[in-house]
């Protein structure tokens, strides 16, 4: 009997026609009513999830007895209870790679954007503000040659010292759990404790996975350790940075500027950092690229077949629970 698949986000009709092959699978609907409602029905017949962006443990899962594995398509799985997922005994699975270099891209163009004020003196120039030269109160700041401090240098982390040094000649710092003594010979990076990095780098990008450790890993005191003259990238997650403490040192020159991809709540109708010109704010968009989506949803098209036609799934984040 083919087994179910619930898809708990958006997935293109090529992915639904794929997963339909091979199962049955249903896809709440919102034309067809409350879709808390769909999904709530549909998970005491599910096996197998596919999607990204809602939070999954005990609570939501409870009814889902027959449930085998979530298939994230993210590469970043702290919206999911895995101690949980693991105590059950449901695999889960997420993207890693596929998605590096779209992020880190990211990452460096909100370093270059913060840097040379580009959003803002594009509303600038399209306001019709442009009327004379550009003097000192519109300039920006240099990237080449400056202190880049990679707080995080996982893959993503890496890919982006990767174009500080080798495309803009800079120094990289790095802070994190453990040595990376290939991309210090790589690159040449240094390790810093997070202090240091704050102190001295000229951009601190921030590329650690969300956890208790890492929640609010930037605060008030982080932010007073940085220079002035510095700008705080975000292509985490929003919650590694006290929002309120960030905006209050953006209004205040504790440092220079923010250049921000992710938020404490999202999606972000509404902000006080949308009323500041030293923040760059974007939607959530690390990964979203027409390529590194496809390449996202082949990926977790793949672990969650895999796992339900009883293989061991490419990417399984609680390998504990693989019986194979
Ligand atoms: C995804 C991300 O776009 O992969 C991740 O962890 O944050 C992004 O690449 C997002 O998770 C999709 O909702």
């Amino acid at each position: 009997m083919k087994k179910t698949v619930l898809a708990f986000s958006r997935v293109s009709p090529e992915m639904a026609e794929r997963l339909q092959q091979d199962f049955n699978v249903i896809i709440p609907d919102p034309k067809k009513g409350d879709l808390n409602e769909q999904f709530n029905e549909a998970l005491p017949h599910t096996h197998g999830m596919i999607g990204a962006g809602r939070k999954l443990g005990r609570e939501q899962l409870e009814s889902a007895k027959q449930l085998e594995v979530v298939s994230s398509i993210s590469v970043g799985y702290d919206n999911y209870d895995v101690g949980y997922l693991s105590e059950r005994g449901i695999m889960l699975t997420n993207t890693p790679d596929v998605l590096t270099e779209s992020t880190a891209d990211l990452g460096f163009s909100l370093i270059m954007s913060s840097a040379r004020r580009v959003a803002e003196l594009d509303a600038y120039t399209k306001a019709g503000n442009w009327k004379r030269s550009i003097e000192a109160p519109h300039f920006g700041t240099d990237v080449y040659g400056k202190t880049l401090g990679i707080v995080g240098m996982g893959n993503i982390g890496a890919a982006v010292a990767r174009r500080g040094r080798l495309g803009f000649n800079m120094p990289i710092l790095y802070s994190g759990n453990s040595r990376k003594t290939a991309i210090e010979q790589e690159l040449g990076a240094q390790f810093r404790t997070l202090d240091q990095l704050l102190a001295e780098a000229d951009f601190v990008c921030l590329v650690v996975p969300l956890s208790e450790k890492t929640k609010h890993l930037i605060s008030t005191r982080e932010l007073g350790l940085m220079k002035k003259s510095a700008i705080l990238v975000n292509i985490a997650r929003g919650p590694i940075v006290d929002e309120p403490a960030l905006i209050e040192a953006l209004q205040s020159g504790t440092i220079r500027g923010a250049g921000l991809d992710v938020y404490e709540k999202e999606p972000l109708p509404e902000s006080p950092l949308f009323k500041l010109s030293n923040a760059v704010t974007l939607p959530h968009i690390g990964s979203a690229t027409h390529e590194t989506r496809q390449a996202m949803a082949d990926r977790a098209f793949d672990n969650l077949r895999a796992a339900l036609l009883g293989e061991k799934p490419q990417d399984l984040v609680n390998q504990q629970v693989w019986k194979g």
